[in-house]
């Protein structure tokens, strides 16, 4: 056993080798003249976890020993795309591994692409809880991520015709080389049936939940690799198991098939994730995905706690639940429930531990984003989740000022019930009265949220609501994303950035360094030619590496306003039309981005964006001035070439709209100058990088809110004012984009018009067009654009989710480093 325990631990180059051939063979099962991309990716995967496994024990044991307070990060999305390259880098043995497979005659490249990316998120949400897990093992925080091990991620995003059309993402198909199936650790979760009342042993009244559905909750880990590989933690992902207890009923009437069928059907449960980032749908599964993985992380939580206690008084300080947007907020009755009910604690006793257990994060301030499930939907399948949320809700209307003050109007908003039109649970009011802390994820957000969603419960809890600005981890997005400024970054200044972004403001006097300056866009090229490659491959269009890449990477969303730089794209095509002779600085408008399968607005502007590019990168009046592509099925693989190779960031939203955006962080790090709105985060990165290096254009949120307050605006009349944009707006709807279905885009028209112009592109237009004209201006000086860049990347510091996870650990959580013992 001793030589094989070398294999599976040194990172040396000769010990992976001989490891990947061993794991090849008696693993994977191939001979290496057999094997393929895929088997080698396998091979490697498996041998690379070998190294973690004993580290990732020792961390356990450590939290264990220690009884350390962890912090559990419930979310239904982990957005983690692949591990391979992650893992290589946080170990630092990606040197040693690229080494070990060339002399096998491999390229790494090959193998790290043969990975397909854990896509188990929307965007956004999904991908900050991984940037979370990151920073926490990293900073040797006692962190455990739950959620569900969906059988299909989000949907695969391709072009057929122009337009979008979803394919299943079957990450799984070949296997997970990462994760550890956990058969023991098994759970019971419940659906539908009643509630018996009943007499407690002591005369008291309790409740029981009988004659319910069970689906069993099966346990799958994933190491997270902590940077330095010191800490490993774990993400603990749930999967949907039938169980074999029979409905004897069916089976003895003969029904047998019937039986097996309702336990097949059962296992649905974690077959996909809902493809919705914003627009809640009121499905009943959903809501069962919902309980489910929070019903099933809450009887984990509680099965480690008593393996130390035996109260339940400490909970408070061995635990901290964070709920990443309302979709865990059933937790909150789960956990009163489990308490009272299953151990029978008093019911304001475990209200206090629950509260204090708690916290909640606001992700979304837009009306149709809150989630709000049906009454009757809760009552029949989650029955005695009803009866405790009438409770809380009861207890809580209660004690408020405002019965006392006969205020119903703020009682009806306060109340947990929406009671106008079909009766709806307000998940967002259970989620915020049943936290200790509850916080919005950027300045300006957290702001609005006290001033709109949760104005009543602000006044009712001022100290409840604060600020975590969101922040991304710079070991994916700039160390593993962009090599090649990294390592120039690395030469000046050491590596101390990768663990503490904050270093990174040592790079501010090299903006002025002329040979550095040069440096800095001898990356920034590579980088280039990389995405142009890339683009090359997956729409077949040429782009010009001198032109300015353009991004816009993101949901497509209409408050995100794809649509206002569609329009400036058209404006500026037609302006190189009218004016050949101009020396033009060339412009490559990179977009990509999801739309929701059931948001056809979104879906339509796919197609528009399509539609624009081909007319545009076919006319050969603009000489290749400017071009236009939309990527498919972006991604965190797709993320991770485009950003670094980004000049420009398009961060436009509507302001008030975004509740903070991390993609703004990610662009800037890297060097992208940002044309955005005073929106969610870009407000901080304006005063960080500075109001000289970040071009803002646009309404404020406040004008925009006095705007709608006084009845909105005339889009016709700001058309009219405007001839660009009147010329632009026309093209779109005589189908100058469509000749082939000229009312194709009947509908935006119609939205940018008689439709009112909600999300304020037309109002917005005019500004935009000067930033971004005075954008193209500067890029014509290379060195002021380098200067303007270097002060970005070195300004963005702050921006690290390793600074926003200290903040949650000490001004929420309350939890602190664990340093495991490897030695003993
Ligand atoms: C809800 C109910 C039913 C089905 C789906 C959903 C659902 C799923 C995903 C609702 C919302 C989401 C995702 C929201 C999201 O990604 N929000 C983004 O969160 C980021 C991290 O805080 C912010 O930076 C963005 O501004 C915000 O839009």
């Amino acid at each position: 056993f001793k030589s094989r325990d070398i294999e599976r631990r040194s990172l040396d180059v000769d010990g992976l080798k001989r490891s990947f051939l061993e794991w090849l063979v008696y693993s994977v099962g191939k001979d290496a003249r057999a094997a393929t991309r895929r088997d080698w990716f396998h091979t490697v995967a498996l041998a690379v976890r070998d190294r973690v496994v004993d580290r990732w024990m020792d961390t356990t044991r450590s939290y264990y020993q220690e009884d350390a307070k962890r912090v559990y990060y419930l979310s239904l999305e982990f957005l983690i795309g692949r591990l391979l390259t992650n893992s290589l880098s946080n170990l630092g043995i990606m040197e040693e591994c690229r080494q070990a497979l060339d002399r096998l005659g491999l390229s790494m490249e090959d193998v790290v692409d043969a990975e397909p990316d854990a896509a188990l998120g929307n965007g956004g949400l999904g991908r900050l809880a991984a940037c979370f897990l990151d920073s926490m093992a990293s900073q040797a925080l006692p962190g455990y991520g739950y959620g569900i091990r969906y059988e299909f991620g989000l949907f695969e995003q391709r072009f057929e015709n122009g337009w979008q059309v979803e394919y299943p993402e079957q990450w799984l198909q070949f296997g997970n080389p990462w994760e550890f199936a956990r058969p023991e650790v098994l759970y019971p979760v419940q659906f539908y049936g009643r509630v018996e009342e009943f007499r407690d042993s002591v005369g008291e009244r309790a409740y029981r939940w009988v004659d319910a559905d069970r689906v069993l909750a099966m346990a799958y880990d994933t190491p997270v690799v902590g940077y330095g590989g010191e800490t490993i933690n774990t993400l603990r992902l749930w999967s949907a198991r039938a169980t074999r207890d029979f409905n004897f009923g069916h089976f003895n009437d003969g029904a047998y098939m019937k039986a097996v069928e309702q336990k097949i059907l059962s296992e649905n449960l974690s077959r996909v994730l809902y493809p919705n980032d914003a627009t809640e749908t009121g499905k009943e599964l959903r809501l069962k995905q919902e309980y489910f993985f929070t019903s099933a992380s809450l009887q984990d939580i509680l099965r480690r706690y008593l393996q130390h206690h035996s109260s339940f008084e400490n909970l408070p300080n061995k635990a901290a639940i964070q709920l990443n947007d309302t979709h865990p907020a059933i937790g909150i009755a789960e956990l009163m429930r489990l308490l009272v009910d299953q151990h029978a604690l008093r019911w304001d006793d475990a209200w206090e531990i629950t509260r204090a257990t708690f916290a909640y994060t606001n992700h979304t301030l837009l009306p149709e984003a809150l989630e709000a499930w049906p009454v009757r939907m809760i009552e029949r399948v989650l029955p005695r989740h009803m009866q405790i949320i009438y409770e809380i809700n009861a207890k809580f209307l209660n004690r408020t000022k405002a019965r006392a003050e006969g205020d119903n109007a703020r009682l009806s908003r306060l109340s947990l019930i929406d009671e106008r039109g079909e009766r709806r649970v307000r998940m967002g009011n259970l989620a915020f009265l049943g936290s200790h802390k509850v916080n919005g994820v950027s300045a300006l957000h957290t702001e609005l949220m006290k001033q709109t969603v949760f104005a009543d419960f602000h006044e009712e809890f001022p100290d409840r609501i604060n600020n975590k600005t969101n922040g991304i981890t710079p070991r994916r997005w700039l160390k593993q994303a962009n090599p090649a400024l990294s390592e120039l970054i690395t030469t000046r200044i050491g590596e101390g950035w990768i663990s503490d972004l904050s270093q990174i403001a040592a790079l501010r006097d090299k903006a002025d360094d002329v040979v550095f300056r040069e440096e800095f866009r001898r990356a920034k090229r590579k980088n280039k030619k990389r995405l142009a490659a890339y683009i090359a491959r997956q729409t077949g269009e040429e782009v010009l590496v001198d032109s300015i890449f353009d991004v816009q990477v993101k949901r497509m969303h209409e408050y995100k306003r794809q649509l206002l730089n569609v329009l400036h794209t058209i404006a500026l095509y037609n302006e190189m039309r009218d004016n050949p002779t101009v020396s033009w600085v060339p412009v490559t408008k990179v977009f990509a981005g999801k739309a929701a399968p059931s948001y056809h607005m979104a879906k339509l502007i796919i197609k528009l964006i399509n539609d624009v590019a081909k007319v545009v990168n076919h006319d050969p009046s603009v000489h290749d001035n400017l071009k236009v592509v939309l990527l498919p099925n972006y991604n965190v693989t797709a993320a991770e070439i485009i950003i670094p190779a980004a000049d420009l960031s398009e961060q436009i939203s509507t302001a008030g709209m975004e509740a903070s955006g991390t993609g703004n962080m990610k662009l800037a790090l890297n060097g992208a100058l940002t044309i955005g709105t005073l929106d969610g985060a870009n407000v901080e990165i304006r005063e960080h990088v500075g109001p000289e290096n970040i071009f803002i254009f646009g309404m404020t949120a406040e004008e925009v809110n006095d705007l709608r307050a006084s009845g909105g605006f005339n889009p016709r009349e700001v058309i009219a004012s405007n001839p660009s944009l009147k010329r632009a707006l026309d093209m779109i709807s005589t189908g100058a984009f469509s000749p082939d279905d000229r009312n194709r885009y009947h509908p935006i028209v119609q939205a940018l018009t008689d439709g009112g112009d909600h999300f304020l592109v037309t109002a917005d237009f005019a500004d935009y067009c000067r930033a971004q004209d005075a954008a193209m201006q500067l890029y014509r000086d290379q060195e002021e654009w380098t200067r303007k860049a270097i002060l970005n990347t070195a300004n963005m510091g702050w921006f690290s989710s390793d600074r926003t996870v200290g903040e949650y650990a000490k001004e929420i959580w309350d939890v602190h480093p664990v340093h495991p013992n490897h030695d003993g």
